[in-house]
Formats: C-alpha cells, sequence, structure tokens
C-alpha cells in the first residue's frame, strides 16, 4: 500500500550496498539495511499494538537505530514524537501526559526514572533504546521478519508530533502530515542542489526539526551519505570536512569554527555548502566565515509548525543578515500584528506563511490553533520582520516572548513559572541577552520576599531537577524590584538595556 512520505524517502530499487549513514566504529547503515531493520522495528510496533494513527514517543540518545525507530513509525501508520534529551522527569510527564503514546522508548539509564511518568499516562509498552543502539527495542526488533508491508498512508495523515514551547508556558503538540514533511524535504533538496555525491556533516540533535526532517529527509531524498556526531564538536567538525561536501547547523557551530585556528580555506575547500538556521546569524558572523574560507553561509528561516519557511538561494547573492526567499509553493506576507492587515513592502510587521509545509494544528488544543491562524489559512509565526525591494525577507525580531539559546526556544514564562516556586521568591523576569556563543542567553532577574536571603546556586540547582539544562538561566540577578509600566506590567525592554553587556564582560 502506499505510504505518502515513506515512499519518497525511500523508493523501491535503491542501491541497497550504498551507506546512509557513517557513525563510527562499525556502525555504518546502508540503504538495505535501512529497509530491513526498520521493517523489523515497524513488525515489533505493530506486534506492541501500534496502529495507524498510535503515537510512539522516543527520548533518546543520537544513533542510526534512532533513525530506524522513526522510519519504523512511518512504516507502521504511526505518529512519531521525538523528545529532547535534555527534559527532565517532570517535563516528560507532560508530553506523554498529553499524547498519550502506545509505546515510550526511552534511555536504559533512565527507565527507572521515567517510567513512572509513562506509566501515569497510560502507555502500554515502555522499551529502552541506548547511544550504542542497544536495548530491548533492538531485542523486539530482531526477532521479526525484515520485510515488511508499509501500513498506507495518505498525504493528509500524521507523521510527527513535535512539541514547541508556549508563550502562556505549556507545550503546545504542532502535528505533521506526511506532506507537510514530503514537500518540505522535496523543496529543499531541490534548492539546495543535493544529490547522491553529496556527504553531510551531521552534529545537531535528532529530536527538533533541523536536524530530523531538514537533514536526515533531504539526506535520504537525495540518498546522500550522513557523517553522523553524536554531537557538535568543533574540532570532530574540523576533522570531518576534508571528506565532506555540506553542513548544517545553528549559528553557535559557525561562531565556534570561526574562533577555531583549524578553520580555513583548505580545510573547506571540498566542502560546496554551510547551511544555517534555527537562530539569526549575525550579518558580522557571515562576513567572518566568508573570509575565512570563502564560502557565503546560506541562511535559511523555519520552524516547528512549519518546517522550513526561506531561503537564501543556492546561485544568486546570499545576503548576510536576511533569510531569503520563500519555498516553492509557500507563499509569505507581512501584515500589522494586532489586524492582520497587509503592509506594504518594506514595513515591518509579523509574517504569515501558507502552503503544503504548515501544519495542521496543535494537538488537544483547538482554540490555540485557531488563535494562530488568520481566517484565509495563514500561520501567524509571530517572527517579525520585512521585505526589503529584491524581496529578501529580514527577520528583526519576535512579537513572542522569546529567548532562542543556541539555537533552542525557551519560553521566559516557562522559567519564569518554576522560579516563583522556589521558597523565597517573590517574583522574576526571565529575559534573552547577548551572549557571544550562545546568541542569547538566558537570563533571571528575581525579587525575593521580604527577609528571605536566597542563594542562585542553590535556586539554580533546584530548577535543574525540573527544567532541561538549556531552559536554566546562565546567570541569576537579584534586585529589589521590577520596572513596570503604569498599567503594571514588567518592563522587559528596560531589563533587556539594563543588563545589556552581562555576557561580554
Ligand atoms: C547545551 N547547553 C545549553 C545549550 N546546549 N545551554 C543553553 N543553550 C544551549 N543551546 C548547556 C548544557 O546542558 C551544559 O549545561 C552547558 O550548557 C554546556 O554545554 P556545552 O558543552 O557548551 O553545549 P554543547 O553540547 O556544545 O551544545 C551547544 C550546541 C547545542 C552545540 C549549540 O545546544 C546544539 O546542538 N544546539 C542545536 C539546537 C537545535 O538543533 N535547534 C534546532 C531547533 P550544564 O553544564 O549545566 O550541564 S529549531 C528548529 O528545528 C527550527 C524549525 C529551525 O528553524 O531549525
Ligand atoms: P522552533 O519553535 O524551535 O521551531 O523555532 C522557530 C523559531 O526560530 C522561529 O519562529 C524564529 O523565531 C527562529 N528562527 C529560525 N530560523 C531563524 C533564522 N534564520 N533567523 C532568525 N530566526 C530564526
Amino acid at each position: 500500500m502506499s505510504n505518502h512520505l515513506f515512499d519518497q524517502l525511500l523508493p523501491q530499487g535503491l542501491d541497497e550496498s550504498r551507506v546512509f549513514i557513517t557513525a563510527g566504529q562499525g556502525r555504518d547503515l546502508t540503504f538495505g539495511a535501512l529497509e530491513a531493520r526498520s521493517a523489523q522495528m515497524a513488525h515489533a510496533l505493530v506486534a506492541a499494538g501500534v496502529g495507524p494513527g498510535a503515537v510512539v514517543a522516543a527520548q533518546v540518545e543520537k544513533s542510526p537505530q534512532a533513525v530506524l525507530l522513526m522510519l519504523a513509525c512511518l512504516r507502521s501508520g504511526a505518529v512519531f514524537l521525538p523528545l529532547n534529551t535534555a527534559y527532565t522527569a517532570p517535563e516528560i510527564a507532560y508530553f506523554l501526559g498529553d499524547a498519550r503514546p502506545q509505546v515510550f522508548v526511552c534511555d536504559p539509564a533512565r527507565l527507572d526514572e521515567l517510567k513512572p511518568a509513562a506509566t501515569g499516562a497510560g502507555v502500554a509498552h515502555c522499551w529502552t533504546l541506548d547511544a550504542a543502539g542497544e536495548g530491548s527495542l533492538t531485542q523486539h526488533a530482531a526477532r521479526h521478519s525484515p520485510v515488511f508491508a508499509n501500513v498506507g498512508r495518505g498525504p493528509d495523515d500524521l507523521a510527527a508530533l513535535l512539541y514547541t514551547s508556549g508563550t502562556t508556558g505549556r507545550s503546545k503538540g504542532a502535528m505533521l502530515t506526511h506532506a507537510n514533511l514530503a514537500s518540505n524535504a522535496a523543496a529543499l533538496c531541490g534548492l539546495w542542489r543535493f544529490t547522491r555525491d553529496d556527504v553531510l556533516i551531521h552534529a545537531l540533535p535528532i529530536y527538533h526539526t533541523h536536524g530530523l526532517f531538514v537533514a536526515i529527509n533531504v539526506a535520504l531524498l537525495a540518498q546522500a551519505r550522513l557523517l553522523f556526531l553524536p554531537r557538535f564538536d568543533v574540532n570532530e567538525v574540523l576533522a570531518l570536512m576534508p571528506g565532506a561536501t555540506s553542513l548544517m547547523g545553528v549559528p553557535t557551530f559557525y561562531t565556534r569554527l570561526i574562533a577555531h585556528p583549524g578553520l580555513d580555506r583548505a580545510v573547506s575547500a571540498r566542502m560546496r555548502l554551510f547551511i544555517s538556521g534555527s537562530a539569526p546569524l549575525l550579518a558580522e558572523t557571515h562576513r567572518e566565515f566568508s573570509a575565512k574560507t570563502g564560502h557565503a553561509i546560506l541562511e535559511r528561516y523555519g520552524m516547528t509548525e512549519t518546517g522550513m519557511i526561506t531561503s537564501n538561494p543556492y546561485d544568486g547573492e546570499r545576503r548576510p543578515g536576511t533569510v531569503g526567499f520563500p519555498l516553492p509553493d509557500v507563499t509569505i506576507r507581512i501584515t500589522e500584528p494586532a489586524t492582520g492587515a497587509l503592509l506594504a513592502p518594506g514595513e515591518i510587521g509579523v509574517v504569515e506563511v501558507r502552503g503544503p509545509n504548515v501544519f495542521c494544528g496543535y494537538l488537544n488544543m483547538p482554540e490555540k490553533t485557531h488563535e494562530e491562524f488568520r481566517a484565509d489559512g495563514y500561520f501567524i509565526t509571530g517572527d517579525l520582520g520585512f521585505i526589503d525591494a529584491q524581496d529578501y525577507l529580514h527577520i528583526i525580531g519576535r512579537g513572542k516572548d522569546l529567548v532562542i539559546s543556541g539555537g533552542f526556544n525557551v519560553y521566559p514564562k516557562e522559567v519564569e513559572s518554576e522560579i516563583d516556586l522556589l521558597d523565597g521568591v517573590l517574583e522574576s523576569a526571565v529575559i534573552g541577552l547577548a551572549h557571544p556563543d550562545l546568541g542569547e542567553g538566558v537570563t533571571a532577574i528575581v525579587v525575593g520576599k521580604p527577609g528571605a536571603a536566597l542563594k542562585p546556586e542553590a535556586m539554580l540547582a533546584a530548577l535543574k531537577a525540573r527544567l532541561a539544562a538549556y531552559k536554566c538561566p546562565k546567570r541569576i540577578i537579584l534586585v529589589d524590584d521590577l520596572p513596570r509600566n503604569s498599567m503594571g506590567k514588567v518592563q522587559k525592554n528596560l531589563l533587556r538595556q539594563t543588563y545589556a553587556g552581562l555576557y561580554s564582560a
């Protein structure tokens, strides 16, 4: 039966002996193995009661087997829910409770800690998978046939569920269809000219759109090869560069590469494409990289809810400080945030997007979904920008209260809610401040209750038990009160000005 996304990613008749993922120490995965072993995993999922539309959640380290799990979900008709490995047990409990998966796969080292959350959410099977690709998932799969008749799935069926943080503090599960993912992968593969000759350095995590759907799906479509690194390590990336053709990364990858003495024209001579996204790439970083390597970084812009929206051109000028043009089939417009009225070129407003890439709603949140779409189907991104005279989109800020740290989104409200629960805290304001490595550093400004002796280190330790490490403030600043406007609203702009140079010292 036809399975919309899988049939495009892994069409029949592929050269089975070609290597798709190189992960070191005999852990390469060929296209043949991809087909056979994802079939075994799909059987295991079906045997565990996974039917069309069932959710399979995974909080696992990066490995080729984690990619097999994503493919097995597609094949069995399931909805794949990848979860950031930094999430704590309380965070996991929320996601499982909201998504109600049939199967949850986690790292064996965290099984005891996370099992109560899974049981509480009514998860039928809790399996394991470690960084080496071992665990009960692999054991279950090994018992099954390497041939699997894919469950039929059409373009509008759900393929994945990805949580994005919410401005109100509650994360929202963005529901992505087969067509959303297939159309975006095809557009990017063409636009960025990926072919069988490409070797992509893959140093991103695989639980977000960037590392999962942009990097892996584009490489699959092109039948290119991935060099899998467990995480970004500047020395390892430089060591792989002479044998590679492309890199996808967040701006922090590029600032760290620029700061390394090993980055030069010689090491990057065989590379044809450096792509950046997930957070703003400073024009200065673009220019410095170009000066050291001769390569113009190609910046693109996207969101979990939409996949990629715009990209600088492959040929043509890759203009620093801009995110380029809409992808084929995607349309964007700039509107007045409050009214939705269309703005003229050059005017700053909120970016809206429509196209086959745009998700179909937030799980269990029909009202939130309704609020974020215009009546004519445009999705309101919450990013502020303008379109210049040559049609390049510039993102100049965010209408939403959001901090992007090293490419990870942090919603201040979520962090403030946890800080406010700590003993002795009266109130808090969380802001993002310019950070030389992470782009923005999460910073908490905290007011104590009268007489309370707050200790930032102890506060941080308590926060780390509740919040993923990347969401925890890099600095906590204690103050007597927060600046407020006449309406009583905390003036975060003033706080951002006051502490602007905090991380540059
Ligand atoms: C790690 N830490 C961080 C971050 N990463 N803190 C703040 N922000 C971060 N991004 C914490 C660690 O837990 C650790 O805390 C401490 O900082 C030191 O970590 P370090 O060794 O410097 O971190 P790293 O392992 O080198 O990671 C930095 C990184 C990584 C390479 C920038 O965060 C990364 O790979 N980011 C990519 C994110 C990404 O894929 N975003 C795409 C999503 P402690 O010492 O307390 O334990 S957005 C998306 O998909 C949209 C659609 C799009 O447009 O792409
Ligand atoms: P996420 O919710 O993780 O999907 O993050 C999406 C957000 O990342 C967007 O709404 C933007 O604010 C930001 N983003 C992604 N790419 C870029 C970029 N190239 N420049 C500026 N912001 C970006």
